[in-house]
């Protein structure tokens, strides 16, 4: 697809979702304690102001009790500028997320879309690029699914590429992001994959891999506090941080990027 600077990272609005009492339930691989709801509302109003500040229009819907993950918006549907795409995440939990999260979708877009087919894709395994996406194939995001979306995407005029999430990696994303500006933070084991081609890595330190899930919104990029050797190789390559607080999310393995669903709309 043409390379289009700045897809992966200029943005004009964002949706999120506020955490519902109900994420203490939220799942989670490994149990470290449930999350408090209280303070994750707490890091979650400091993620939206982030957001605004960084110069977004920022929709929060209410909570769901129905859905412990809910406030992890991004699973459920993909934005690009031409419209949404409901999802299928693969999860049971989490299925009713693609119609609870269609009004807000609607809100913003003309045009909202559902996945074809019966396949399942999570939105943490989708990386967006400036001339590719990326569909990482994983316990959420089967075959199936990863190829109907690339359909769709092909339709829209984007090319997509699947690949492989390394095994024990709940999303794509857990493991990398996209700084924007064609530099890529990851993993040492994504970083050795391949699937960044010759793009520039900058890997994230031993002991830090919870710290590859970071988001570049505009100007800056957004990075989880308590990592501060990645933090530190995140500047050394020029990019300006502010960091926030993920302590809650974390422990229900969730990070930044899960938060939100991120995109640019026409001002015109
Ligand atoms: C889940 O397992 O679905 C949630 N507890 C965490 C979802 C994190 N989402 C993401 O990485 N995009």
């Amino acid at each position: 697809m043409a390379h289009r600077p700045g897809l992966s990272h200029r943005f004009t609005h964002a949706i999120t979702r506020t955490p519902s009492n109900s994420v203490s339930n939220g799942i989670r691989a490994v149990d470290s304690g449930d999350p408090d709801a209280e303070k994750f509302r707490e890091e979650h109003g400091l993620y939206v102001e982030a957001l605004q500040e960084s110069g977004l229009t920022v929709d929060v819907l209410p909570p769901l009790e129905d859905f412990p993950d809910s406030c992890f918006v991004e699973d459920p549907a993909f934005c690009l500028p031409e419209g949404a795409i409901r999802l299928r995440p693969g999860t049971t939990s989490r299925e009713g997320e693609g119609t609870a999260i269609k009004p807000a979708l609607e809100t913003r877009f003309e045009r909202v879309v559902d996945l074809p087919g019966h396949g399942c894709v999570d939105g943490g395994d989708v990386l967006m690029l400036d001339d590719v996406i990326l569909i990482g194939l994983s316990a959420r995001t089967d075959r199936a699914g990863a190829d109907a979306f690339a359909g769709v995407l092909a339709e829209w005029g984007y090319e997509a590429e699947v690949c492989e999430t390394p095994d024990g990696v709940l999303h794509f994303k857990t493991a990398c992001s996209t700084l924007g500006d064609d530099v890529i933070l990851a993993t040492k084991v994504m970083a050795d994959s391949g699937f960044f081609g010759n793009r520039k890595t900058v890997v994230v330190a031993d002991g830090e891999d919870y710290a590859a899930n970071v988001i570049r919104v505009n100007d800056v990029v957004l990075v989880p506090e308590g990592y501060p050797q990645t933090l530190a190789a995140i500047e050394a390559v020029g990019f300006q941080t502010v960091l926030l607080p993920t302590h809650e999310a974390r422990k229900i393995d969730g990070g930044l990027s899960c938060l939100s669903l991120r995109f640019a709309l026409s001002t015109d």
